[in-house]
């Protein structure tokens, strides 16, 4: 990209000066743009005087070299330094984290992990699957992105199903979400927005695989992703982008009238059951912990399409939904339906939220925050400021009876540069990440009720990250039931941690030890390790490993499809132009030797995979026809193509199944038609 493409803000000044700044320039005019936005934001009290950083010298500070984005060449001569904080701690390394005890990360040879953690895959689409604390990954589970080493996307079922859900070709997976029951992960599902192309999906965690996807009318983007806590009654997507609804070239060129809606789907079925139209834009979203509340952070009230109009007001709003309440109107018929979605005027000025029981409280927090996230006992919900230095708490009980909802935010600590995301351990301290700072901060929740807002008081310590976190999470910290020993920083840029890999670098998720709450600079956190990963995975959440309870093979109970046996392998010719080709497959054989169909013909070929003993996969490629199947054990799988060259094709097996694996082998001939 040449210089002049890029896109800045350019209120005063001419496309023509624009396309003569150098890059510096640019550089230098987006850091005052955040500059402008970091001093202007209506927090307690204005963020503070530049932390310097010693080691670099005069004039440079931490913030210049924790800024994401700009000056990354600039950054690779410093990063080396930024272990080093204005705190005077430098925990970057094992040897060097300060005391406590630490339990080892490091899983033995043919150990097993204690918790599985699910990442989200950012624009990848898929889920990542790790093992805490070793931080190994254990599996990938594509989601919105067809996937070749698991045949998904390849056979019919799972083809169908992202033909269904748009057809698009990838998917930008931010928040995974475990299903609950009774408050307690139960093992059952995944859910995971689609940010890039408004889905949400649902993974069977029985079978590790995707099992549903939904594409939400009326919504162009859903970032926030939740499930209602305690039994996963309802899941809901925030809408990020606004648009007109229906969006069919109504409206276009009148912002005023895009619209931003809350959805509410059915966890079984994967129904739109309604929508709830609201003034601003949403973005993260979670649940209170006994199915009334819940809560969407939300930037952009000024409903403005360019960056400036966006960050214009001191004061963006928390969105507080009253789901049973909503629910009631929209079983008593009271929406308007746009796209076969009930959709229910929840805007400010909607006669819903006139009076004492209003369906959305409006919260007035500092603007442009970004994260909501609910403590374990469902007490409060936290918004972290992004542009302010502070989190807002929002305590959930007031939401339903304080005549002023500003009177809900309760305690506002002052906890440093960027917060973006906060998660818990159990013990009363909630952990946020700080994104300018390039920390991990750890405070004291009823501390930070009881001080004065913009306190720095409830802070009990800080470690540096390397670098710029988003998410960071404690396992099991968005439960009912937080472990309190491991916390995982997901760190969007990496620098220098690792061997170059060119110029995309991979992300840097970081180990951290917070089982020790020790008086010291970190609060206890200890560094333990780091672990790169592709980019880029915005979230994860961790279960302890006895409650997920994989399958080890498929159940051909679960099949309308037929189970092909050895025995009724055959070629069943339909009609002229169909043939249905039924094989079984084991080691290290297919159920036909080979098999003849003629040029032109549609062919559905039915595979069953029949060995009964686990970890015994079998593919099936055609080669030219990109047939490709992965069968585990008691799998069946269909697949439909069309044989439209004359030739001889041979099908192989894709996975190294026995020590015939290469010999595993058939033949497809296809016919010359006359
Ligand atoms: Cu903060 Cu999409 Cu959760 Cu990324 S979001 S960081
Ligand atoms: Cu079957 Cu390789």
């Amino acid at each position: 990209m040449s210089t002049d493409e890029i896109d800045t803000p350019a209120e005063e000044q001419g496309e023509e000066e624009r396309e003569h700044k150098t890059e510096e320039e640019l550089f230098a005019e987006h850091e005052q743009q955040l500059d402008e936005l970091l001093a202007d934001v209506e927090g307690p009290e204005a963020p503070d005087p530049e932390p310097t950083l010693p080691s670099l010298g005069g004039g440079v500070t931490r913030r210049d070299v924790m800024k994401a984005g700009a000056a990354v060449g600039a950054v690779g001569g410093l990063a080396g330094c930024a272990g080093t904080n204005s705190l005077g701690n430098s925990s970057d390394t094992e040897t060097d984290n300060g005391g406590g005890d630490v339990p080892d990360h490091k899983v033995p040879p043919g150990e097993h992990d204690e918790y599985y953690g699910f990442w989200s895959g950012g624009h990848a689409g898929d889920i990542r699957v790790y093992g805490i604390p070793s931080m190994r990954q254990l599996t990938r589970i594509p989601v919105f992105n067809r996937e070749p080493a698991k045949g998904y996307g390849f056979d019919d079922g799972t083809d169908q199903m992202l033909e269904e859900a748009g057809d698009y070709t990838w998917g930008d997976s931010h928040h995974p979400n475990l299903s609950e029951t009774d408050g307690k992960y139960d093992g059952e599902y995944i859910f995971v927005n689609d940010k890039a192309n408004g889905r949400v999906a649902r993974v069977n965690l029985t079978y590790f695989e995707t099992d549903a996807i939904v594409d939400i009318p009326n919504v162009q983007s859903v970032h926030g992703c939740c499930i209602q806590s305690p039994d996963t009654d309802y899941v809901f997507a925030n809408s990020e982008f606004r648009t007109p609804i229906p969006n069919d070239g109504r409206d276009v060129n009148n912002p005023e009238e895009y619209v931003s809606v809350f959805t509410a789907l059915d966890p079984e079925s994967m129904d739109v059951l309604w929508q709830v139209e609201v003034d601003g834009q949403l973005d993260i979203v979670d649940s209170d912990k006994d199915g009334r509340w819940v809560l969407a952070s939300s930037y952009n009230d000024e409903e403005g399409v360019e960056i400036e109009e966006m960050t214009k007001n001191d004061r963006d709003d928390l969105k507080a939904f009253d789901v049973p309440a909503i629910q009631e109107l929209v079983d008593a018929g009271e929406y308007e339906e746009i796209n076969g979605v009930p959709v229910v005027d929840g805007t400010k000025s909607s006669p819903h939220n006139e009076g004492d029981n209003p369906i959305v409280r409006y919260i007035p927090t500092p603007k442009s925050p970004h994260c909501v996230e609910v403590t374990p006992d469902g007490k409060y919900g936290m918004v972290a400021g992004k542009l302010s230095p502070t989190v807002s708490i929002v305590d959930i009980e007031k939401l339903g009876t304080a005549d002023d909802p500003a009177d809900t935010i309760v305690g506002q600590p002052k906890v440093g540069l960027g917060p973006l995301h906060t998660t818990y351990d159990g013990r009363g301290h909630a952990y946020t990440s700080l994104f300018i700072d390039s920390q991990v901060v750890k405070w004291d929740i009823e501390a930070a009720v009881e001080a004065e807002k913009g306190s720095e008081e409830p802070i009990l310590g800080k470690i540096d990250v390397h670098y710029n976190p988003g998410h960071i999470q404690a396992v099991q910290g968005m439960s009912t039931e937080p472990t309190g020993d491991w916390l995982v920083a997901l760190n969007k840029l990496s620098k220098d941690r690792f061997l170059p890999v060119g110029p995309i670098y991979p992300d840097n998720d970081q180990l951290i030890y917070i089982g020790n709450d020790e008086d010291n600079e970190t609060g206890g956190m200890e560094l333990v390790a780091d672990h790169p990963v592709y980019p880029e995975p915005h979230d994860a959440i961790f279960a302890h490993k006895d409650k997920i309870e994989p399958a080890k093979t498929w159940n051909k109970e679960d099949y309308d499809e037929e189970y092909v046996t050895q025995e009724n392998s055959r070629v069943e010719r339909v009609d002229d132009s169909t043939v249905e080709v039924y094989a079984s497959v084991k080691r290290s054989e297919y159920g036909l030797r080979d098999f003849t169909v003629q040029e032109g013909d549609e062919v559905t070929l039915t595979a069953t995979n029949i060995e009964g003993t686990q970890d015994i996969v079998h593919g099936l490629a055609i080669p030219e026809h990109d047939v490709n199947l992965a069968l585990a054990p008691q799998d069946t799988r269909q697949v439909t193509f069309t044989a439209d060259e004359p030739g001889v094709y041979w099908i192989y097996c894709t996975y190294f199944c026995s020590a015939l694996h290469l010999e595993m082998r058939s033949r497809m001939i296809v016919e010359p038609s006359e």
